[in-house]
């Protein structure tokens, strides 16, 4: 039997054991069942139970490459940033990020709260289901990590600290090529354009210079502003739901970014499922989406305003019209982030379910020049998109192009 002293990829059975070993209450159990139920593009995640308790723990393992593509040949330690970014950010937000047992640097795996009486929200929404806190929760989210990890709340030596601990260039790089240029420039020939689409694609994306200059500023922005602890790849497969309870997980891309980066992946990803909610003309799910997407960026706003005014320890911060520029900033940069995340998601490598799963193939081309159509709005007129009233007047805007 392993000793678990050096790094290897854990099986199932290797698993077992591994729990065994390193949660007491497990140690002397006979019937322990495991079961492989990763469905992200990097890691490996197990749930693994004592059938006669019925007690359950996830352990999630980074293997040497991604799942996705051998391509991307990374180093297991990003285990250890994303424990640490669970960890801190279970203390920001409790309620809304699983507790972790254990952090193993050896084995680059963790083991934490079975989350597994929760749905993945992208596998609800893409059933549409809709989630009458989900606005309510994630803005606590957003609030309380991204406020709380900044120069304005905390000690500006300890946040320096902080940014080193979350250094994290291997994934940055994976979010600087899929997310900021790939999607522009197909410059590895990784896109893949549904077919029908390409005329489209190329004179919207590949052939639009006002754009790619929007789209440069955006990149260096997201290598050069160390404003919070961002989670990194907050999408709707990051998030464990269901009617009472949001659960964030999975923030191995964190680091020190800008704010909008997290929340204009939210609203992109709620994007996806209203235009899959249009594909299937499901009016009571698009409602329930622009509702929510209104809600997110009103109760963002106004969360986060008062926040501020609580937990500010900056001596500039007290200055009212400081307080006004940083605001408008982040909902500038919330707009763009969600344009790039619109766009990568269409064109690049890593899909989603909610559009890729749309037939017939005509309604997922309309549904994706739809998305495409608004990325392109957010990114190139981000000014115009302070609250979500603007979202949904771009959303309804697109779909009068589409139609005509
Ligand atoms: C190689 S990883 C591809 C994508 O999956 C992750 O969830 C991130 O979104 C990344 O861009
Ligand atoms: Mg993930």
């Amino acid at each position: 039997m392993p000793t678990f002293e050096q790094y290897f990829l854990m099986n199932t059975e290797n698993v077992i054991h591994y729990v065994k070993s390193k949660i007491d209450s497990f140690q002397n159990a006979k019937h322990i069942s495991c079961t492989e139920i990763g469905d992200g593009n990097l890691n490996y995640v197990y749930r693994v139970v004592n059938t006669e308790t019925n007690e359950s723990v996830i352990v999630k393992q980074a293997g040497t490459t991604a799942r996705i593509s051998d391509e991307f040949v990374l180093s297991t330690s990003r285990n250890k940033i994303e424990t640490e970014a669970l960890k801190l950010q279970h203390t920001l937000a409790p309620g809304l990020v699983p507790e972790i047992y254990l952090l193993d640097e050896i084995m680059s795996c963790c083991i934490m709260e079975d989350l597994s009486k929760l749905t993945i929200m992208r596998t609800a929404l893409t059933n549409f289901e809709t989630f009458p806190h989900f606005a309510e929760h994630i803005t606590d989210f957003l609030v309380n990590t991204l406020l709380g990890t900044s120069d304005v709340v905390l000690n500006h030596k300890d946040k320096k600290e902080l940014v080193r601990t979350f250094i994290n260039p291997e994934l940055c790089e994976i979010s600087e090529d899929l997310v900021f240029t790939e999607p522009f420039h197909n410059n590895f020939n990784r896109n893949e354009v549904t077919p029908g689409n390409e005329q489209f694609v190329q004179k919207l994306l590949y052939s639009n210079e006002e754009l790619h200059l929007e789209v440069a500023k955006l990149k260096f922005h997201f290598m050069n502003n160390t404003q919070s602890l961002v989670h990194g790849d907050l999408h709707t497969g990051s998030i464990f739901i269901d009617q009472n309870d949001t659960k964030v997980i999975d923030p191995e891309f964190a680091f020190f970014g800008p704010m909008g980066y997290d929340i204009g992946n939210i609203m992109a990803n709620l994007i996806f499922a209203w235009a899959r909610g249009r594909a299937y003309e499901h009016k009571e799910f698009t409602q329930w989406v622009e509702n929510t997407l209104f809600d997110i960026m009103d109760l963002f706003e106004t969360k986060f305003r008062a926040a501020w005014e609580e937990h500010a320890t900056e001596v500039v911060a007290k200055n009212a019209e400081f307080k006004e520029h940083y605001i408008q900033n982040i909902l500038k940069d919330t707009a763009g982030m969600a344009g790039l995340e619109l766009a990568r998601r269409i064109v690049g490598l890593a899909k989603v379910k909610d559009i890729t799963t749309i037939e017939p193939i005509e309604k997922r081309l309309k549904a994706e020049r739809l998305c495409l159509r608004v990325a392109v709005e957010l990114i190139l007129n981000p000014l115009e998109f302070q609250t979500g009233g603007q979202y949904i007047a771009a959303l309804q805007n697109a779909q009068q192009e589409e139609n005509q």
